[in-house]
C-alpha cells in the first residue's frame, strides 16, 4: 500500500490559535481571569471536548418508545458524550457567565467567547444551551416568582447535578415562520389555576431538556380560541418522568432523521397536562427568547468559519502538491485569506452585538445602543447563517478529497451549517424582521446604525429625516408592490411554469 500517509489537520488550543479572539478581549476585557479561564478551557476543548463531539455525532440519540413488557416509555437514548456535554456546560459555566455578569458588561462578551471556541467541539450541545440561556432570560424579564424561581436557578447554576435545559417549542405543521396564524395547541383552563396542553409540536431540539417555554392558545369556557398571534399565550412546562420512567403528559411521536444536527435529538411531539407560567402576549414574550437564540446562532455561525480556517491552516503546512506544501501555492493562501477575512468580519459583527446586549442587560445601554442590538440581532443572524455555509464549504475543499470524507470529521462541519440559516427564522423571515424594527421604532434603529457607524453629516436625527422617509415609502411600496404581484402581473411560478 506504499509508504506515504498523510498527517491530518491537527486540533489545538481554539484559544491561543485565535489571534483576534486574543486581540479583541485584550482591548475590551484585561482580565488576567478571563483568560486564563479561556485558555484553560480551550486546551480542554482540544484535548477532551473534541473527542466527545465526535462521540456525539458517531452515537446519535434514538428513540426507545416501549419497555420489553410493552409499556409505551419514549425514552430518549443520548450517548455518554452528550451527558458529559452537559455537565461541563455547567461547570464551565456557559450559561451562567451570563446571569452571573462577574465582568459587568463584557459578562456576555466573555460567556459567547467561551461558547465560540466551544462550539464546533460540542456536539451541537450548544443547542440545548441557547435555548437555556433564551429560557433563563424570558423567565428573568417576565419577574423569577413561583413556580419558575427554581427553573430560574437551575438552568443558570453551575451545580451539574441541579443543571436543568430548556427546549423551545414553537413549530407546529403548518408554521415556523408563522407561529401566529401557525399554531393549533390549545391550552384548557384547570380548576387548580393550571393549564392543560393539547398539541403537536413538529420540530423539538434537544428533547431531552428538563423543561421547556412553548405557545398555546387559550380556550374559553366556551372552547373557542382567538385566532392569529393575539390568541397566543406563553407557556412554562417541566419535562418530567413517573416513577416507571414514563415521560408524563408528553408523547413522543418520533425522532427526526436529519441533514445535519444529529447529535442532538430533534423529536415530533403531542403534548398533555403541562402547566402554565406565563398568560397572553406569547409572541411577544417569547421574543427575548428569541434575542438570544439568534445571538447564540451567530456565535456558532462565526465560530464553524473559524474552525474550518483553522483546521486549513494547519494542513496547508502538512500537505504538500506540485512539490511544494500547500502554504506556499499564492492561489490556496489567497483562498485561505478570503475565508479568513469573512470569518473575521463575522467574529466582529457577532461580538459587537454581544457587547451590545451585555450593556442592556447590566443597565449601561444607551437608547442608542438598545436600537443598535435590535436592529443587529436578525441582521447579524441571517449574515453569519448563510456565510457560514459558504465558508466551510469553501473550506472542505481545501482539504481536497479528504474534505468529502466522513471519518475526518470536516463533512459534519458542513452539515451542521446549513442549519444555521433555517432553524431560529429563516433569512428572508429574519429580513422582514429587520423591516419590522424600522418601521416599528419609525426609523430610530436606523438613526442608531448611522449614528454608530459615523456616517458623514449623520449625527442628528433630522439629518436622517430623508432616510427615514425613504424607508417608510419603500415599505409603502413593497406593499403596493405585493398587491399588484397578487392581482394584475404575471406572478414568478405563472412564469416559471412557461415553456
Ligand atoms: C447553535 C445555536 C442554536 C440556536 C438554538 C436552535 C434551537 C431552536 C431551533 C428553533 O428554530 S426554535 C423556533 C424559532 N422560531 C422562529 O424563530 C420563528 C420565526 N418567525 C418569526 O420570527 C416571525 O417574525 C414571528 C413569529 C415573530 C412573527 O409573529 P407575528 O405574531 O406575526 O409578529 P408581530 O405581530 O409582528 O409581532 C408580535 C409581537 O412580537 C410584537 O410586539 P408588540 O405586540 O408589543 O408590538 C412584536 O414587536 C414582537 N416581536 C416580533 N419579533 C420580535 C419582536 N420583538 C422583539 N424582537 C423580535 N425579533
Ligand atoms: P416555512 O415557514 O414554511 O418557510 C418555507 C420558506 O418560505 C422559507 O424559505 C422561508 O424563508 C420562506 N418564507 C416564509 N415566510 C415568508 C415571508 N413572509 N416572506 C418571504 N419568505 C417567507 N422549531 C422549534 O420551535 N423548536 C425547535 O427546537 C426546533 N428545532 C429545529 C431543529 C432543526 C434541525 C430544524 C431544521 C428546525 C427546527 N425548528 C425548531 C423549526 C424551525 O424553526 C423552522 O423550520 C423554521 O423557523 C422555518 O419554519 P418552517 O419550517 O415552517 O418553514
Amino acid at each position: 500500500i506504499g509508504s506515504f500517509f498523510q498527517e491530518r489537520p491537527v486540533l489545538k488550543n481554539p484559544f491561543l490559535e485565535d489571534a483576534l479572539l486574543r486581540g479583541y478581549l485584550r482591548r475590551h476585557l484585561p482580565q488576567e481571569a478571563a483568560f486564563s479561564d479561556l485558555c484553560a478551557f480551550g486546551e480542554r476543548v482540544a484535548n477532551e471536548v473534541d473527542d466527545w463531539g465526535r462521540e456525539c455525532e458517531v452515537t446519535p440519540p434514538r428513540l426507545v418508545h416501549f419497555d420489553p413488557w410493552g409499556r409505551r416509555v419514549d425514552h430518549i437514548v443520548t450517548s455518554p458524550a452528550w451527558k458529559h456535554m452537559k455537565d461541563l456546560s455547567a461547570q464551565e459555566g456557559l450559561v451562567a457567565i451570563g446571569y452571573e455578569r462577574s465582568f459587568g458588561e463584557w459578562s456576555r462578551v466573555y460567556q459567547m467567547s467561551k461558547l465560540y471556541i466551544f462550539s464546533p467541539s460540542s456536539g451541537l450541545y450548544t443547542c440545548p444551551l441557547a435555548m437555556t440561556d433564551g429560557a433563563a432570560k424570558v423567565i428573568q424579564s417576565i419577574g423569577v416568582s413561583w413556580p419558575t424561581d427554581e427553573a430560574y436557578s437551575r438552568l443558570t447554576t453551575r451545580q451539574p447535578d441541579r443543571f436543568w435545559t430548556s427546549g423551545q417549542w414553537m413549530t407546529e405543521r403548518q408554521g415556523g415562520s408563522d407561529v401566529g396564524s401557525g399554531t393549533e395547541t390549545v391550552a384548557v383552563p384547570q380548576t387548580d389555576g393550571s393549564y392543560k396542553l393539547h398539541g403537536f409540536k413538529w420540530f423539538t431540539s434537544a428533547t431531552d431538556a428538563d423543561m421547556t417555554l412553548t405557545l398555546a392558545r387559550i380556550q374559553d369556557r366556551t372552547g373557542a380560541t382567538t385566532p392569529g398571534s393575539r390568541g397566543l399565550s406563553l407557556f412554562y412546562a417541566e419535562v418530567s418522568r413517573d416513577e416507571e420512567g414514563r415521560l408524563k403528559g408528553i408523547e413522543v411521536q418520533r425522532l427526526k432523521d436529519k441533514l445535519g444536527t444529529r447529535q442532538m435529538p430533534t423529536a415530533e411531539l403531542l403534548l398533555d397536562g403541562l402547566q402554565l407560567s406565563e398568560e397572553g402576549r406569547g409572541v411577544a414574550s417569547i421574543a427575548n427568547m428569541l434575542t438570544i437564540t439568534r445571538i447564540h446562532n451567530s456565535v456558532s455561525a462565526a465560530a464553524a468559519m473559524r474552525r474550518v480556517v483553522q483546521l486549513a491552516r494547519d494542513y496547508a503546512t502538512r500537505r504538500s502538491a506540485f512539490g511544494k506544501p500547500l502554504k506556499d501555492h499564492p492561489l490556496h493562501i489567497q483562498t485561505l485569506a478570503r475565508m479568513e477575512v469573512e470569518t473575521r468580519g463575522a467574529f466582529l459583527l457577532v461580538m459587537d452585538v454581544c457587547r451590545l446586549l451585555g450593556r442592556e442587560e447590566s443597565g449601561m445601554a444607551t437608547q442608542l445602543d438598545t436600537h443598535l442590538l435590535r436592529l443587529l440581532t436578525p441582521v447579524v443572524k441571517l449574515y453569519t447563517g448563510k456565510q457560514a455555509v459558504a465558508v466551510v464549504s469553501e473550506g472542505l475543499e481545501s482539504f481536497g478529497g479528504q474534505g468529502y470524507i466522513e471519518d475526518t470529521g470536516l463533512p459534519g462541519l458542513l452539515r451542521d451549517a446549513q442549519v444555521l440559516s433555517i432553524w431560529e427564522g429563516t433569512t428572508n423571515v429574519l429580513s422582514l424582521d429587520v423591516l419590522r424594527c424600522v418601521a416599528r421604532s419609525s426609523g430610530m434603529v436606523l438613526h442608531a446604525y448611522v449614528t454608530h457607524a459615523k456616517v458623514q453629516g449623520a449625527s442628528s436625527v433630522s439629518s436622517l429625516a430623508p432616510a427615514v422617509k425613504a424607508v417608510n415609502s419603500a415599505l409603502s411600496e413593497l406593499e403596493d408592490f405585493v398587491q399588484v404581484a397578487a392581482t394584475r402581473a404575471p406572478g414568478y411560478l405563472e412564469l416559471a411554469a412557461r415553456d
